[in-house]
């Protein structure tokens, strides 16, 4: 199951301690002592593999390396590399003591999330005219440590909506290289499918059933992930008895979960129209035009109908500047 709710406490690694060290070389005597390295600070990281959460399942507690101690002949400590672990890009995390809020929305970009403590002086650096041979040095500071609660909220652009068996896996399988598992019964997709169409990141939102708004099936899990979607591709079957029907099902979903969801740009598209005969394909297109609902008539058998979907995707992928 996909995990998009989760709580890690990181902690970054403890400053080195600073070293007493003296100098043997005659008539050099004096504090050589180095100063200890700044203990790991840990970063998160954008990344586009929505399953990453998972890793905190195994480990709830991270902690980040502690800095080196200081070392004789005035050499520092070697400063740790700071940990950087990578999370699903739609991740927001929630500091829980300060509640603090930090997004990561983009691949590869990089927050830092609890900084590394301070490396202590070595006693080197308490030389002075008046103490030629200080004794004195630091202890390390300890490395900022907080508990976080990560939330998934996929940032897909283009979300396919629909009742289960609208045909939305196979959709998005046949417009990218994602593997989006496909069956005649209902709920086959228990987790959001993300397919990359050249830069522009499509989600097959699982099947919301009536309903869904307030709990029944699987549905309102995952209504949360169409929230940040630009553009919603609402997918009818032309196998249904009754497609706008459906189309109405699905569109109050929206409403009661939220109402702005409504207001997002809406592409619908007229789905397995192979798999009914003409004069059926007509009926629905007539009942959909007298909705005001209009529909493009697709199968993914036709490389055809396919061009016109990817002519509304290149379309937004323009509007996007991707
Ligand atoms: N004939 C035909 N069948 C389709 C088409 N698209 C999907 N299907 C079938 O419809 C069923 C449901 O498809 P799926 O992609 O899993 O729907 P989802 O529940 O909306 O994700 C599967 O058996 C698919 O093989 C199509 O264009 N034509
Ligand atoms: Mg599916």
């Amino acid at each position: 199951m996909l995990i998009d709710e989760i709580t890690v406490t990181l902690t970054a690694g403890h400053g080195g301690r600073g070293a007493v060290a003296w100098n043997n070389i005659k008539l050099h005597r004096g504090p050589v002592g180095g100063d200890g390295a700044r203990g790991a600070s840990i970063y998160f990281e954008g990344a586009s593999d929505i399953s990453l959460l998972k890793q905190f399942q195994s480990r709830p507690e991270i902690k980040a390396r502690d800095g080196e101690a200081g070392k004789g002949q005035t050499r520092d400590g070697t400063n740790p590399d700071h940990l950087v672990i990578k999370v699903p890009t739609g991740t927001v995390a929630t500091n829980l003591e300060t509640g603090n809020v930090i997004e990561i929305t983009k691949v590869g970009q990089r927050e830092l999330m609890v900084s590394g403590g301070l490396g202590g002086w070595g006693n080197f650096k308490y030389k002075s005219s008046t103490n030629q041979a200080p004794r004195q040095y630091q202890e390390g500071l300890p490395g900022e440590s907080a508990a976080f609660r990560l939330d998934l909220k996929l940032i897909a652009d283009v979300g396919f909506i629909g009742l289960p068996n609208a045909g939305k896996s196979s959709l998005l399988n046949a417009l990218t290289s994602a593997r989006a598992k496909v069956g005649n019964y209902q709920f086959t997709t228990l987790e959001p499918n993300l397919g990359d169409y050249y830069g522009l990141i499509l989600a097959d939102i699982p099947g919301l059933i009536e309903g869904a708004a307030e709990g029944k099936g699987l549905g309102d899990k995952f209504l949360k992930h169409i929230e940040r979607t630009g553009v919603l591709m609402h997918l009818i079957s032309a196998e249904s008895d009754d497609p706008v029907g459906d189309y109405k099902t699905i569109r109050n979903e929206l409403k009661k979960y939220n109402k702005s969801l409504l207001e997002k740009e809406e592409y619908v598209l007229l789905t397995k129209n192979d798999a009914v005969d003409a004069a059926t394909l007509k009926a629905h297109q007539q009942a959909l035009k007298k909705a005001k609902i209009k529909a493009t008539p697709i199968s993914v058998y036709d490389d055809e109908s396919l061009k016109e979907v990817m002519q509304i995707l290149n379309t937004i992928k323009k509007e996007k500047g991707i």
